[in-house]
C-alpha cells in the first residue's frame, strides 16, 4: 500500500491548518505499516478535527462530541484485529470527553488516540477550550481566559496510560514516527498533537509553537520509562516537551481473560454456528 491509497478525497480544512500535517502523517504511518485500509477504523469526535475521517481511505465512525473514546473502544472489543484510531479535539477529549480520557488510560485497551490541541473550539468559531492559555481572548472569554490550562500528557501519566507522547504537526516526519510507535504499542497509545488552528487562534502559531517546543526524544538524558522524570518535566511551564514522555508495558485490556479464562475481545471467542444462528432467531 501506497502512501497515497490512504488518501480518499481532498481535505477542506482551512488552508493552513495543522491537521494537514497530522492528515499527512497519518497516511505516512499507515503506508509504513501496510494496514490494509479495510482492517482499519477511525472514529472521530465532532469539531474541525472529526472531519478527518471522511478524508481517509479506511472505515470511519463519526460520532457525538466527547464520546470518541467508548465507540473506539467498543469497536475494538468487538473486533480486536482491527486497527483502532480515535481522533479526538482539546475540547472533545479534555472538556466534555474528559471522563472517558481518564477511563481510557487506566483501563489500556490496545488502540491510538489521537488528540488534534489547537487551543481553541475551531468549528464553533474559536471559544476557548480547556488548553487555551490564560489571557486568550475570545467571545466566551472576553475578558481573557482565567483559568489554568489543561495538561492532556500529564493528566494521562496520572490516569496510567501507558503510551503518553506528544508531537507538533509543524514537524510531521518526528509525527509520524510517533504515530507508528504508538500503533505498535500494546495498549493504549495517546499522542496529543500541537497543530495550530489559523483562522482562531492567533496567539499560539506555527512560529509561537516552534519557540517554546523542546524535543526530547533528541535529550539523551531523558528515558520515557522514568516516570517521576515525566511528571516533572510536564510540571515545567517554561517550555513544552514533545516526543514520547512515558511508555510502560502492562498488558491491554483486550488481552485480558474473564475469570472463566474467555477472552474479552468478542473476537477471540469460540463462536459455536449453531448457538449463534439460535440466537439470531431471536432477533427476526
Ligand atoms: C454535546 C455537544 N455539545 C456541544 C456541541 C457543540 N460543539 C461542536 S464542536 C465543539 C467544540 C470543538 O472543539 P474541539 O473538540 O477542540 O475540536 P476542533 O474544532 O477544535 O477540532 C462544540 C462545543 C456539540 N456538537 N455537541
Ligand atoms: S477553523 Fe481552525 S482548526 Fe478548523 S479547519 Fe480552520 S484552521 Fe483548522
Ligand atoms: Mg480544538
Amino acid at each position: 500500500m501506497k502512501e497515497n491509497s490512504y488518501h480518499l478525497h481532498d481535505p477542506t480544512w482551512c488552508r493552513g491548518c495543522g491537521i494537514y500535517g497530522i492528515f499527512a502523517a497519518l497516511k505516512k504511518a499507515a503506508a509504513s505499516l501496510q494496514i490494509p485500509p479495510e482492517r482499519m477504523v477511525i472514529v472521530t469526535g465532532i469539531g474541525c478535527h472529526g472531519r478527518l475521517n471522511n478524508y481517509f481511505n479506511a472505515y470511519g465512525f463519526h460520532g457525538l462530541h466527547g464520546r470518541v473514546l467508548p465507540v473506539a473502544a467498543g469497536v475494538k472489543l468487538a473486533n480486536s484485529s482491527l486497527a483502532v484510531l480515535a481522533v479526538s479535539g482539546d475540547g472533545d477529549a479534555y472538556s466534555i470527553g474528559v471522563g472517558h480520557f481518564i477511563h481510557a488510560n487506566r483501563r489500556n485497551v490496545n488502540m491510538i488516540c489521537i488528540v488534534v490541541d489547537n487551543r481553541v473550539y475551531g468549528l464553533t468559531q474559536g471559544q476557548t477550550s480547556p488548553t487555551s492559555q490564560k489571557g486568550y481572548v475570545s467571545v466566551s472569554s472576553p475578558f481573557g481566559s482565567k483559568e489554568t490550562p489543561l495538561d492532556g500528557p500529564r493528566l494521562a501519566i496520572v490516569s496510567g496510560g501507558t503510551f503518553v507522547a506528544r508531537g507538533f504537526s509543524g514537524i510531521p516526519e518526528h509525527l509520524t514516527a510517533l504515530i507508528i510507535e504508538g500503533m505498535t504499542h500494546n495498549g493504549f497509545s495517546l499522542i496529543e498533537v500541537l497543530s495550530p488552528c489559523v483562522t482562531h487562534n492567533k496567539i499560539n502559531t506555527y512560529k509561537w509553537f516552534k519557540e517554546h517546543i523542546v524535543n526530547l526524544d533528541d535529550d539523551t538524558n531523558f528515558s520515557a520509562k522514568n516516570k517521576k522524570k515525566a511528571l516533572e518535566v510536564l510540571s515545567d511551564q517554561s517550555k513544552i516537551p514533545i516526543g514520547l514522555l512515558y511508555h510502560e508495558e502492562r498488558p491491554s485490556f483486550d488481552d485480558l481473560s474473564l475469570p472463566s479464562d474467555t477472552p474479552i475481545a468478542l473476537t477471540k471467542l469460540d463462536v459455536d454456528e449453531k448457538k449463534l444462528d439460535a440466537i439470531m432467531k431471536d432477533f427476526m
